[in-house]
């Protein structure tokens, strides 16, 4: 039978939220036991705690589901802005805090995300990292999604190698939404649709870099992107290990993590695109179990998804 829309929308923002509370562990650490990470994936630790990655992606989906999918820049910033206060040890990136402290403390925030990083703006992952919900969208075609996610990125990444994370990873999750179960992603296809939409050289040439990475080791990928947390690092790495493993989440995010570096949000970014390919039904019940306000998360998917 065919996957739901609703389905594939609850299966990645599940899935997602799942691989940044496991993967969250290792954030920052290097040449990792894989015996440790596969017991993490196989037997977490409960309750599955998420970090920003995932406290960004439930906001940005509950303002496209109150605003009927469209963007208000300035409430999406304010609401960037008041969870970060809320919740300010959910491990947020240094950029990310400096910026956000100064929206919630009122300064608007075209200024606020000009200014970190002596005036070059952000290049980090946190554009990518929440950007699943606009893949998710129904009814978009690509440029939509791509249009979208600049627009979501604006707030808080105007680097052009932080938008375009954003851009990339939206169209993954949005292509992998669209691609029937029973049809393997093709590499090179899903990756020329994506360079298509990208705006920078540096993405192009390291997009173009993942059909090659597909059928070696994932030692590979590691040595080809420095899955870190900046966009240019973590996003093509992320779709690398999702054509790797796209109907098997469990797999993916065991070598995700295995990656070493920014492993709560490579996990959690190609996690996303895993659910969006294979649904909620992909998603390990005793995870979901276990998963800090899942039902809030399933409603965030509900609510960008429709009926
Ligand atoms: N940053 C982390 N984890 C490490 C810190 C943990 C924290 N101290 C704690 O545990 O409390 N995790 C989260 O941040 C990443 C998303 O980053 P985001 O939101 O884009 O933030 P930021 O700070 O803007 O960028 C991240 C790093 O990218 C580099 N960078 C960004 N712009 C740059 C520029 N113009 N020039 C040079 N470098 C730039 C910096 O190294 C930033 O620190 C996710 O991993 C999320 O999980
Ligand atoms: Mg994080
Ligand atoms: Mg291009
Ligand atoms: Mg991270």
């Amino acid at each position: 039978a065919s996957l739901s829309w609703r389905s594939r929308a609850r299966g990645s923002l599940l899935l997602a939220a799942c691989a940044d509370a496991i993967g969250s562990v290792f954030e920052g650490h290097r040449g990792l036991d894989p015996e440790a990470v596969a017991a993490a994936v196989d037997r977490p630790k409960v309750p599955l705690q998420w970090t920003d990655d995932t406290a960004q992606m439930l906001v940005l989906a509950e303002h496209l589901a109150a605003q009927e999918g469209r963007i208000d820049m300035d409430a999406l910033a304010a609401a960037f802005g008041a969870a970060w206060a809320a919740e300010p040890s959910r491990g947020y990136g240094p950029g990310a805090v400096t910026m956000l402290a100064q929206i919630a403390a009122g300064t608007p925030w075209q200024s606020a995300a000009r200014a970190v990083f002596d005036g070059a703006g952000s290049l980090g992952n946190g554009a990518a990292m929440r950007v699943a919900p606009i893949g998710l969208l129904p009814g978009r075609n690509l440029d939509d999604v791509a249009a979208a996610a600049v627009t979501s990125a604006l707030v808080s990444h105007v680097h052009p190698e932080g938008i375009d994370g954003a851009v990339a990873q939206a169209l993954a999750v949005a292509i992998a939404a669209n691609t029937p179960g029973t049809e393997r992603p093709q590499a090179n296809e899903f990756i020329e649709q994506i360079t298509a939409r990208t705006a920078t050289a540096a993405f192009a040439a390291d997009l173009q870099a993942v059909p090659s990475l597909i059928d070696g080791p994932a030692s590979a990928i590691g040595e080809r992107f420095r899955c870190d947390a900046t966009a240019l690092g973590a996003v093509p790495a992320s779709i690398a290990v999702f054509l790797r493993h796209p109907d098997d989440p469990r797999a993916a995010i065991k070598e995700a993590i295995g990656l070493g570096g920014d492993t709560d949000t490579i996990a959690a970014m190609t996690a996303g695109i895993c659910g969006a390919y294979c649904g909620e039904d992909a998603v390990p019940a005793s995870w979901t179990a276990v998963l800090e306000q899942a039902a809030r998360v399933l409603a965030a998917a509900d609510g960008i998804a429709g009926p």
